[in-house]
Order: C-alpha cells, then sequence, then structure tokens
C-alpha cells in the first residue's frame, strides 16, 4: 500500500515522470470565485486556469479508513452519471497511470476547523481533496460535483473533458445540525420517494432528515412487540388515502441509504398528543376519554395518551426500544407539540417520564419547544417552532437549541396567495422571505452557543406526493441549506438568486419539480 501510496505521489508531482512525452493542456482562463456553489463556501481562491476531467482521470482515496473509499465510489458514481465517464477509484498501477488525479486524503491539518471541513485544491493535473472525517470528504466531493460544467469542451483535446476552475476552497459549516423534516404521517411517502429527498438533501450539504413517524392520521413504523400500530394506525392518511409503514427493514434500508450521504435519521414519535392512531390500534392508551375513530381530516390538539397510566410507558418503553435500536444517531424525538387535551400537570409528569424512557435506551430526547415546561435535562433538545420564551428557558438550563420558526422555515406554509400546495397559518413565505433572516440572531437573548442549528420542516396535510413535496420544499430547501452552513457575511440575497437560477440543470436532472418563483431569472 505503502508503495501505491507513493506511486501516486510521484504522478502527482510530475505527470512527465510517467507519461512520457504528453502535450501539456493548454487551459482557458476561468474564475472559481464566479462558480454557483450552494451553500457559499467561506474562503475561495481562484488561480485562473482549470482541471481537465475526462477518460485519463483516476480518483485515489485514503484507504485507512474504508468510508474515505465509500466517498470515492461515490464520486465516481455522480461523475459517471454527469458525464458518462467511468473514473476508477483505488486502482492505480504502473502500466496503466492516469493523466490527471482526484485525491480523497484524510488529513489531520490543522487548517480543517471541525468534522465537516474540507480543503479543496483544484490545479491543472490534480484535484486534492483534504479532509478530516469521511462526513468532510463528503462534503467536499459535493462542492466538486457543483463545478463539474453540463457541458464538454472537447476543443482542449480529441475527447471530451469537462473543465473545472482552478483554485482553493477552504469550508466549514457554521452549524452542526442542518435538517429537514418530511412528515410521512399525515399523508405516507415511500421509501424510493423519501431516498430521491435525501439524495437532493446531500447534494446541499445537508446531514439531518427528521422523520415525523407518528400523527393523528398515521402510524408509519412497524413495532414487532405491537403489531396493531401499523395494522390498524397504518392503514389510513389524511384525505382518506391508504397510508401505509415502514417495515422496521425498510427503515434500517432508509437509514443506511441516508448514512451513505452522512446524513442522520431523527425518528420522532410525537405525544403525548397527536396520537389518535396509537389510540386507535391500542384503545388503553387515548386519555380524552371519547370513542375512538380513525381520523383523516387536519385538525390538531384532540387527543392525548393517557399520562397517568403505568401501562403507558410500559408501551412506550416498548416502542422506544425498539425504533431506538434500529436509528443509529444521537437523538430520539418525542414531539410534545400542541398537546392541547393532555392537563398541564399530566403533560409534565408525561414529558419528564419519557425523557428518561429515551435516556435509558441510550439517546438523547429532542422535543418540539412545548417540552420546556417540564424540568428537562440539559442533554435534550429543544425544538423551537412557535414559543422563544420556551426555548430561551431550556438554553438557560444549558440545552440546546435547534430553530424551525414555522414563520420563516416551514416548508408546507404557501409561496403566495396563488400557490397551489400548502397552508398559510403562519403566513406566506416566498423564496426571498424563507432566505432574509439570520438564524445565530433571530431570536433574541439566545446566545449563539446555544443554537445546536437549523431545521426546514415539511408538514404532509396538503401534499401526497413527490412531486407536490418538491412543489413545496424547492427551491426553498436549499437556500435553508445556505442558512444553515454559509457564514452570515456570505448569505446575501441578491448574489444568491444568481447562484440559485443556476441550479436548473441540476434540478432538471433529477426530475425536481420545483417552484419556479418569479423572484428569480431560471436558467433556460
Ligand atoms: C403545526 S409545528 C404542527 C403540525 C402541523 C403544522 C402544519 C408543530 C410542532 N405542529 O402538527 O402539521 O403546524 O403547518
Amino acid at each position: 500500500m505503502l508503495r501505491k501510496a507513493l506511486l501516486v505521489l510521484i504522478c502527482v508531482m510530475g505527470i512527465a515522470a510517467c507519461q512520457p512525452k504528453k502535450e501539456p493542456i493548454n487551459y482557458p482562463k476561468t474564475d472559481l470565485a464566479q462558480s454557483a456553489l450552494i451553500p457559499k463556501p467561506l474562503d475561495v481562491e481562484a488561480t485562473h486556469s482549470a482541471f481537465g476531467l475526462d477518460q485519463a482521470t483516476a480518483i485515489q482515496t485514503s484507504e485507512t479508513d474504508p468510508q474515505f473509499v465509500d466517498v470515492g465510489r461515490f464520486l465516481s458514481e455522480k461523475i459517471k452519471i454527469k458525464t458518462g465517464l467511468d473514473l476508477p477509484v483505488n486502482q492505480t498501477d504502473s502500466e496503466n497511470a492516469p493523466d490527471r488525479l482526484v485525491l480523497i486524503n484524510q488529513s489531520d491539518s490543522g487548517d480543517l476547523q471541525g468534522p465537516e471541513s474540507y480543503l479543496l485544491e483544484i490545479k491543472n493535473d490534480s484535484v486534492v481533496l483534504n479532509a478530516k472525517t469521511a462526513a468532510g470528504a463528503f462534503r467536499g466531493i459535493q462542492t466538486l460535483r457543483q463545478l463539474i460544467p453540463e457541458v464538454t469542451n472537447d476543443t482542449l483535446t480529441e475527447h471530451s473533458m469537462w473543465l473545472i476552475p482552478s483554485g482553493k476552497i477552504t469550508d466549514t459549516p457554521k452549524f452542526e445540525y442542518r435538517g429537514s423534516m418530511l412528515d410521512v404521517a399525515r399523508h405516507f411517502f415511500t421509501v424510493e420517494e423519501v431516498k430521491k429527498y435525501l439524495d437532493i438533501l446531500a447534494y446541499y450539504k445537508y446531514n439531518v432528515l427528521h422523520l415525523h413517524l407518528s400523527d393523528d392520521q398515521g402510524w408509519r413504523i412497524e413495532i414487532k412487540s405491537w403489531p396493531k400500530l401499523t395494522e390498524v394506525g397504518g392503514a389510513s392518511e389524511v384525505g382518506g388515502g391508504p397510508g401505509g409503514f415502514y417495515t422496521q427493514e425498510q427503515y434500517k434500508d432508509l437509514v443506511a441509504y441516508a448514512a451513505e450521504r452522512h446524513i442522520t435519521i431523527i425518528p420522532e414519535i410525537d405525544m403525548p398528543g397527536h396520537t389518535n392512531a396509537a389510540s386507535l390500534s391500542y384503545p388503553f392508551l387515548n386519555g380524552n376519554g371519547k370513542p375512538l375513530k380513525s381520523y383523516t381530516g387536519t385538525r390538531v390538539g384532540f387527543s392525548t395518551f393517557d399520562a397517568q397510566k403505568d401501562t403507558v410507558y410500559a408501551f412506550l418503553d416498548d416502542v422506544i426500544r425498539e425504533v431506538a435500536a434500529i436509528s443509529p444517531g444521537p437523538y430520539f424525538h418525542i414531539g410534545g407539540d400542541e398537546s392541547h387535551v393532555t392537563k398541564k400537570n399530566d403533560y409534565i409528569t408525561f414529558v419528564e417520564r419519557v425523557e428518561k424512557i429515551v435516556q435509558k435506551h441510550g439517546k438523547r430526547a429532542f422535543g418540539w419547544n412545548e417540552i420546556a415546561q417540564g424540568d428537562i435535562d440539559s442533554t435534550t433538545v429543544i425544538h423551537l417552532w412557535n414559543e422563544p420564551h420556551s426555548a430561551l428557558k431550556a438554553a438557560k438550563n444549558g440545552s440546546k437549541v435547534v430553530l424551525s420558526p414555522a414563520e420563516k422555515t416551514y416548508l408546507d406554509m404557501k409561496y403566495d396567495s396563488v400557490s397551489k400546495f400548502g397552508l398559510t397559518w403562519a403566513g406566506l413565505i416566498p423564496v426571498d422571505v424563507g432566505y432574509k433572516w439570520d438564524p445565530e440572531t433571530y431570536m433574541e437573548g439566545l446566545p449563539r452557543a446555544s443554537i445546536l442549528g437549523l431545521e426546514a420542516p415539511l408538514w404532509s396535510e396538503t401534499i401526497s406526493n413527490s412531486e407536490e413535496l418538491e412543489y413545496l420544499a424547492f427551491p426553498r430547501a436549499i437556500g435553508y441549506a445556505e442558512l444553515a452552513w454559509s457564514a452570515e457575511e456570505h448569505c446575501n440575497w441578491e448574489d444568491y438568486r444568481e447562484r440559485l437560477a443556476k441550479q436548473v440543470p441540476y434540478l432538471n436532472s433529477m426530475k425536481v419539480n420545483y417552484y419556479p418563483t418569479k423572484l428569480v431569472d431560471w436558467e433556460k
């Protein structure tokens, strides 16, 4: 392996030594700083030449961490889809030395600030990506993917060559948590639909997908010890459709697919309210004293678990144990929102007991801001959506806060009065309004150190398939990717809207049904 590494090094330092008499390529002038990268990187230095990606290019990765090899393979696959080039990964040998190399190195350089930081150096004959972790390398290759042009320049050589502008990019995220949420409870979304959403999130450097797995209208995750949750509770959705659920195998497949993209899935079982489907499956859970019926409307706040029964907590111990066992991420979201028919004392008792169950199963609890009414642990994360004062209270006690203010980040709010899908209770959120705010100063009095990150939730009362999901999510989710990653001084609407316009080829290649807002001059 050492010999191979040495060979690669020699090749990079002097391609001429390995490949005698190759004419140097006369690269045109470029400007890396003008590239339409989203999220905008921390620092970009252009060197005004180019790297020529072509069939004589090979990918070489660190091999000590197998995840770096996976990153190399992921890049090769995406290059193949975009250009048709089939670049070998870690197959360099002396007879077949490549002309140009993409190197993906594990590095401990002090220039790399955090686990997701990366340095990308693009020269004539090499692209060198350095990162401390495979997650950092994965974020770096998204930048590289975005830099590969749609069109080739075949006037330079007799074959097709994709010119990548040269220079150096130093990049690191603003927030460690950059998420979106998908409500698969109001309407069910299939494994394939969720995978497509994950693909697009990964391209814009998201690292969390929060799945809202249960609500009044449906229960979406198989629980082996309580099978009626999906048999009964999974068979409905808003509007009377068939519903659906993920088997544990399917959920594990989603978790693994997300992990390949360095995205963590955070499961949410919403409680004690939003629980009609669970109580319909097992009526002893019900605490609202009313007869149970399947619910396919869109009202909230009418259901509750019985917070005083030990059997309810024994049930929840099973549910949390089973879901936690197939969710490798650090968090378990317990919901906690809009429990309007749970008595305040019962609500507090409930949250405090469930938080302990989550911890017993090795996870940190996470909940909508209402849970701060309880005496919650400082390791529990508060998910702000509508009540800044409760998030502030929890932050004072040491909790981290994830920001999802409805008026700014709710992907299910309509863009404007003619939007086809969406709700309006938190206001209209046109693409510029969703982008033009500063998450670091949004909540007065909340110290920067208390902010874990940003999440854009997509509730699904008004949408039921990928096309409708994409209409609401895009392009807004691309803007939240930038607000969550890029330094505040780089978040500039005029500059962003030009870069957003240039996402059309990618969005079209993915067949994304984005909303073509008139606020952006979309590239034809
Ligand atoms: C409020 S935000 C809810 C959801 C709805 C959403 C619709 C939150 C924690 N609860 O139950 O689906 O509004 O926009």
